[in-house]
């Protein structure tokens, strides 16, 4: 039996095989990630794993996919369910971008903390909304539901094995290599010709409602590996000649603790592609449709950190806007010593991190103080960050822009269609995680143990 981490850990290890075979700069961005992530753990020891041992790190990826309704979605989430993924947080990314990105979506990954310690494998999962009168008219919705409705991405044997899996928490040898080899083909960019005019119609519209509708399956677009120095990744990437993108998205680097996510990438070469012609003749064209990207994370903030996260970025802009002198990094540094305590105990004691508790080996006294504070303070338990294992709306809606070719078009003068989690989760017929809770929930359980062990009042595990 190939329990379901198993199948997570081997379909990751499969998927970057295939990937680096696919866009070779793949693997040169993973060899520089190693290399980085070496020398950081050489130079900082222990303090280097913090946030994740480094042969978690070693093995992380997070993927990216897109697809084009609802019925997609489900399938895509009995895949990962069979993975042991699930859909995890809602973002909208129609607003959030300037160009043309009508799509909103979710992540799937393990939830519990020791299935991510065994494998954190994720996937940055979006859906098409041609729905959204913004962006597309009446007749061109008619024409793309009629296309999407009539493809098929995933075939019925990979999704009886799914569903296999997902019921009986893994699969047998010979059902998990079938399953694996019919799951990492469904994400190879597919060798069937392209209609170019259906594709360049989308096109004019939003790059990602071409690449999403214009093909009549999905890929995987990018890979991504974590690294434990982002600015250090990104001038050896550099140093290669490989021309990243001009920013890194997220926090800037700064004294403190990484919080929450950094990103950058690179944009990939075009490959080549079969089109068919409006007259029906195959010839050989070219998409630029995938890409490099690589991040770096910090410990996840809760709905207190992540305001004045966002706040931050908001005074960031407002500060650039009114001096143009300074680069968005010397500016973004500033705001960061000013807005955010610069230690992970300042994160901690006002209740902008999440944290876990161990009790130390060697008890300090008799009694035990009663508060968290004073409870690490004084030496009877530990707090270790916990690792941010989410996506963030704008680095992400800041790493589709990057890669596009054009901007596409928008008529603002339309209205929206608006849609939450709870739509999404109904679509899809199962239950999308929060973030937040997720988080709070593994701090309150490292709480709740410790209350337990040293007979605490139960008092305690509601606070922070
Ligand atoms: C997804 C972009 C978002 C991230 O890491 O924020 C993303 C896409 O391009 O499909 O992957
Ligand atoms: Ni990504």
């Amino acid at each position: 039996m190939i329990l379901q981490w198993q199948l997570r850990a081997a379909f990751a290890r499969r998927l970057s095989t295939m990937y680096g075979r696919e866009v070779p700069a793949y693997n040169t961005l993973v060899a520089v990630a190693e290399e980085v992530n070496r020398d950081v753990v050489d130079r900082d020891g222990a303090d280097a794993q913090r946030l994740g041992s480094i042969g978690r790190i070693t093995a992380e990826r997070h993927g990216a996919i897109r697809v084009g309704t609802p019925a997609e979605l489900s399938q895509v989430a009995r895949i990962f369910g069979a993975l042991g993924m699930r859909p995890v947080g809602f973002y909208d990314l129609r607003e959030a971008a300037r160009s043309a990105v009508p799509v909103i979506s979710t992540a799937f990954r393990p939830i519990d903390a020791d299935e991510l310690a065994l494998n954190p494998f994720r996937v940055f999962t979006s859906m098409l909304t041609p729905a959204d009168q913004r962006f597309f008219t009446p007749d061109l919705r008619a024409r793309l539901e009629t296309f999407l409705a009539g493809r098929e991405l995933f075939g019925p044997e990979l999704l009886a094995l799914a569903d296999r899996a997902e019921q009986e928490h893994g699969l047998p040898d010979a059902e998990a290599e079938r399953f694996l080899e019919l799951a990492v083909a469904a994400f190879e960019l597919s060798a069937e010709p392209v209609d170019r005019a259906w594709y360049a119609e989308l096109e004019a519209v939003s790059a990602v409602a071409a690449d999403i509708g214009g093909v009549r399956s999905t890929h995987i677009n990018h890979l991504t590996p974590r690294v434990l120095d982002i600015d250090d990744l990104y001038q050896r990437m550099t140093d290669r000649g490989i021309e990243m993108i001009d920013t890194i998205q997220g926090p800037p680097r700064w004294r403190g603790p990484d919080v929450l996510l950094r990103q950058t990438s690179f944009r990939a070469l075009a490959e080549p592609r079969a089109m068919r012609e409006p007259g029906g003749t195959v010839t050989t064209g070219a998409l630029r449709v995938r890409f490099g990207e690589v991040e770096a994370r910090g410990v996840a903030l809760t709905p207190a950190g992540r305001e004045r996260y966002d706040a931050l970025l908001t005074e960031i802009d407002v500060r650039l806007s009114g001096d143009s002198g300074r680069t968005r990094a010397e500016v973004a540094v500033d705001v960061w010593e000013e807005g955010l305590p610069g230690t992970e105990r300042g994160l901690r004691e006002q209740g902008l991190a999440y944290f876990t508790y161990t009790l130390n080996a060697n008890r300090p006294g008799a009694n035990p103080p009663e508060t968290p504070k004073a409870l690490v303070d004084e030496g009877w338990v530990t707090a270790t960050p916990i690792v941010y294992e989410d996506f963030l709306p704008r680095s992400a809606a800041g790493i589709f822009q990057s890669n596009l070719s054009s901007e596409g078009s928008r008529d603002t003068g339309q209205q929206g269609v608006d849609y939450d989690q709870a739509w999404l989760s109904g679509a899809i017929g199962r239950e999308i995680h929060n973030p937040f809770l997720l988080y709070a929930h593994e701090q309150a359980a490292s709480v709740g143990a410790i209350v337990a062990n040293l007979d605490l009042p139960t008092t305690l595990k509601d606070m922070p």
